[in-house]
């Protein structure tokens, strides 16, 4: 899908420049098949009506007209199918060139088979997996075990082990009392965070997909921080807006953003602007690089209410090129 889009934009860039050589015609794609039939043309048919020897025999114009169009439908086939060989080339191409692209069909294709015959979701098989494969209250054999589960069966969306040591350290820096997450997804990244919390310090993580958030529910519970750890749900534009009110924040110390890419900037945006971010709030985003939040990347980097740092790394349990992006507000 997102890896896919960046192929399709070529792909389509491509279309559109075999459009600008090939004029649009007014013919059929085919025109030569609308034409007299040319095989069926050698063998002569007898006439009935006349029945002479000389019908049988075709005229030097016709024969050379019959023999033009064999031709040209010859060469219409060979064209129709070197441009076919030459556009499966460069699919091939492509997907070998974007090898996270080709891994992430492999990995759709096969969640997508496995959810169609055990009728249970990916995030659902992980859950299965942790209360399976780790100890109740060891926050770090759960970490382990979603890590273990989704570099050896499933990929799936977790902040990951790489990442995940840059995001701890950060967290480490900033000693925070209350942090924000967007984008629980099954709670490994907010378990990450609260197993390095200080006493009393607590994580609000808004989470937009309810099943989801009934798994990570039960992920941070199985984990032992449940107490450190709220979820909210619904849309991170409506949570954020009532997180004074309803949920009585001053401001917060640090943000973890791993949501919706192209939600990054018009959220980080609305938090300025409703003083949920004092001086030294330390903003965390995941994925700048892939999938990828540029609108986000050249705001804070280019604003001098920032201080910004980036971390490269790769993706979660690939080896594709990602990093993450640590914004400090300084008011
Ligand atoms: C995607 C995401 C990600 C990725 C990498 C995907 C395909 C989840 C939805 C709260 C809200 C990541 C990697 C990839 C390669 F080929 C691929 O690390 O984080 C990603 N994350 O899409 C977002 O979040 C929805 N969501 C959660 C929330 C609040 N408001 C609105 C939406
Ligand atoms: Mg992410």
């Amino acid at each position: 899908m997102c890896v896919l889009g960046a192929e399709w934009s070529n792909l389509t860039r491509l279309a559109q420049a075999h459009n600008q050589l090939t004029p649009p015609s007014r013919e059929t794609p085919f025109p030569l098949r609308s034409q007299k039939p040319c095989l069926t043309h050698l063998v002569p048919r007898a006439n009935h009506n006349t029945g002479t020897s000389k019908d049988l025999q075709y005229e030097p114009s016709k024969r050379a007209s019959v023999l033009k169009s064999f031709l040209m439908e010859f060469y219409t086939a060979l064209l129709a199918a070197g441009l076919a060989g030459l556009v499966l080339l460069a699919v091939v191409a492509l997907l070998l060139h974007h090898r996270g692209a080709y891994l992430m069909w492999h990995i759709y294709l096969q969640g997508y088979m496995k959810s169609l015959f055990s009728g249970r979701s990916k995030e659902q098989r992980i859950l299965d997996f942790v209360l399976k494969h780790a100890v109740p209250g060891d926050p770090t054999s759960v970490l382990n075990a979603i890590d273990k589960y989704c570099s050896q069966q499933e990929w799936a969306m977790n902040v990951g082990d790489e990442k995940g040591l840059i995001l701890d350290r950060a967290l480490q820096e900033a000693s925070p009392s209350l942090v924000l997450e967007l984008g629980t997804y099954c709670g490994y990244s907010a378990l990450r965070m609260a197993r390095l919390l200080k006493q009393g310090a607590q994580i609000l993580t808004v989470e937009f997909n309810r099943d989801n958030a009934g798994i990570a529910r039960q992920i941070l519970e199985f984990a032992g921080v449940k107490d450190k750890v709220q979820i909210l749900e619904g849309p991170s534009e409506e949570v954020i807006q009532q997180l004074q009110k309803k949920h009585e924040v001053d401001t917060v110390d640090f943000i973890f953003i791993d949501h919706w890419k192209d939600r990054y900037l018009p959220d980080t945006k609305l938090m300025e602007e409703l003083g949920l971010l004092r001086k030294g709030t330390v903003i965390v985003a995941d994925n700048v690089i892939f999938p990828g939040a540029p609108d986000f990347l050249q705001y804070v980097r280019g604003s001098p209410k920032y201080d910004c740092t980036f971390y490269p790394s790769r993706l979660e349990y690939l080896d594709v090129e990602d990093g993450v992006e640590k914004a400090v507000y300084k008011g």
